[in-house]
């Protein structure tokens, strides 16, 4: 590791000394305009954080450190030839923006390897506290807290370490907690849907198929699944939820457990990463509301306007940047059509895919009618057997943590302050918009009159 650690300081200060520069001299420097529609629409837009592990087009979609999935999948190191790359190559990229040696990729291996045998037993005994039936990301999120004793961040800072070198106690502790999350994950995942039946780390496998090994599956395309599973979840640029926010709690120097776990917090929220979990029960719910394996197109839309008329979300559709289809769902869907092309969901999923778009768009107001990430993760697991919905929120964030936690890393590298953006109430944006008492009282009164129709049920959604 010492090798990788001292050339990962050198490009990181040098990076930080650019950073400071750029602040001193051109501080100044307008970099866009903000309109009240980005603000109040939840920032959409608004440039306003510095990621370096990756960047998203709206058209083109994620590209790490520069290259499109595709890339990465022809590019990153692998074990054999017909096989997917390893995650822990993608680390590499993103920490060091660097493709690594099939030897450095193998150092990250052992090192993630030997480090996820130290989980203290209390962590164990914190997540059996939990009740079974508990969602699997409370189990998570209650382990990835309970790490936090461990930090040796906490302890370096409390130590009166200089802050120069906070990337350092990160760098370790980040290590610690990307090497343990697949034994967690497939510690609550034997937990819950296996009568807590256990099955030891394989120390010979890599992270991802090590964690499928922990699960039970010994298949070799679901340890390629998880290979390929991980670096399509990997990141999405900095500004989702899951990435910001692990991101905002490390500005306030919170410990790399605290962080990640207000990313993976955020990640459980339906209009998140919980939609994989959410698309299958959509699903499921088609075939009953059809009464078939096989519902044809208008059954497909029927269903598909009864879930809007109910003033509910289709789930794996629309994104907040994207404005095409996700390539990380074409790349899934290329798995599945290469391993498990007549798999009951698969072709499902693809019925859903000529149909909903067409639904959305007719609502006139979803900017992007497009299936997501999530529109094909959970048809995929399950096609291979991975069918307990409840723990594909917990495999995205495990995934994701090879992203987040790179940039905390950078973060403290770069010595990135505190965040603290400015706040205003609503009256301040109507005096914004130059809204004068008159107007303002009669739109003060309008509104009172529709929310008094609500309350008393008159305006259905
Ligand atoms: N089904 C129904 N309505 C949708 C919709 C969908 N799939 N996608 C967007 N809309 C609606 C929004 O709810 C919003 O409605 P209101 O104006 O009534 O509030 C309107 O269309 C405009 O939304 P938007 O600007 O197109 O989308 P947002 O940036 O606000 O939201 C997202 C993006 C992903 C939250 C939204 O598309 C959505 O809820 N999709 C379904 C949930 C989902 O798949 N989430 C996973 C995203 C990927 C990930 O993070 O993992």
């Amino acid at each position: 590791m010492d090798a990788i650690k001292k050339k990962l300081k050198e490009k990181g200060l040098e990076k930080a000394e650019i950073l400071k520069k750029l602040i001193k001299d051109h501080g100044n420097t307008v970099i866009q305009e903000t309109t009240m529609a980005q603000v109040l629409t939840g920032m959409k837009g608004v440039v306003a954080l510095l990621t370096e592990t990756s960047s998203l087009d709206p058209k083109e979609g994620i590209r790490y450190r520069g290259y499109t999935i595709p890339e990465v999948r022809e590019k990153l190191p692998k074990l054999t030839e017909d096989g997917e790359p390893l995650p822990e190559g993608l680390f590499y990229l993103l920490l060091m923006d660097e493709i690594p040696t099939l030897d450095e990729v193998k150092q990250i291996s052992y090192e993630w390897s030997k480090r996820a045998h130290d989980i203290p037993q209390y962590v164990f005994d914190v997540i059996d506290a939990v009740p079974k039936d508990a969602h699997p990301m409370i189990q998570l999120n209650t382990a990835i807290l309970a790490m936090s004793l461990q930090s040796q961040f906490r302890k370096a800072y409390e130590g009166g370490m200089d802050k120069k070198d906070f990337w350092d106690p990160m760098f370790e502790g980040v290590m610690d907690l990307i090497a343990r999350l697949p034994v967690i994950a497939a510690y609550i995942y034997r937990r819950v849907y296996h009568n807590a039946d256990y099955i030891s780390a394989d120390p010979t496998l890599d992270w991802a198929a090590n964690m499928a090994h922990m699960m039970g599956f010994k298949d070799q395309n679901v340890h390629r699944l998880m290979q390929l599973y991980a670096i399509v979840h990997a990141d999405h640029e900095g500004g989702n939820v899951s990435a910001h926010t692990t991101h905002l709690v490390g500005s306030a120097l919170s410990n790399p457990y605290y962080s990640f776990a207000a990313g993976m917090n955020g990640l459980a929220g339906p209009l998140h990463g919980m939609a994989n979990q959410d698309v299958m029960h959509w699903l499921d719910k088609l075939l009953f509301f059809s009464g078939t394996d096989t519902p044809n197109k208008e059954q497909v839309r029927a269903f598909a306007l009864k879930t809007l008329d109910e003033g509910n979300v289709i789930p794996g559709f629309g994104h907040a940047v994207l404005r095409k289809t996700d390539p990380r769902y074409t790349v899934q869907l290329d798995f599945a059509n290469k391993y498990v092309p007549d798999a009951k969901y698969i072709k499902l999923a693809n019925n859903i895919y000529e149909v909903v778009p067409d639904v959305l768009l007719a609502t006139g107001k979803v900017k992007n009618p497009y299936p997501n990430v999530d529109a094909i993760s959970g048809s995929l697991l399950s096609s291979f057997g991975l069918t307990q919905h409840g723990i594909y929120t917990v495999m995205f964030g495990v995934s994701r943590s090879i992203g987040v936690l790179s940039s905390l890393v950078i973060d403290r590298l770069y010595g990135l302050p505190i965040e603290r953006p400015k706040s205003h109430p609503l009256e301040f944006f109507m005096k914004k918009a130059g809204i004068k008492n008159a107007y303002w009282r009669a739109m003060t009164n309008a509104a009172k009159a529709i929310a008094g129709q609500r309350r008393g049920g008159g305006m259905g959604r």
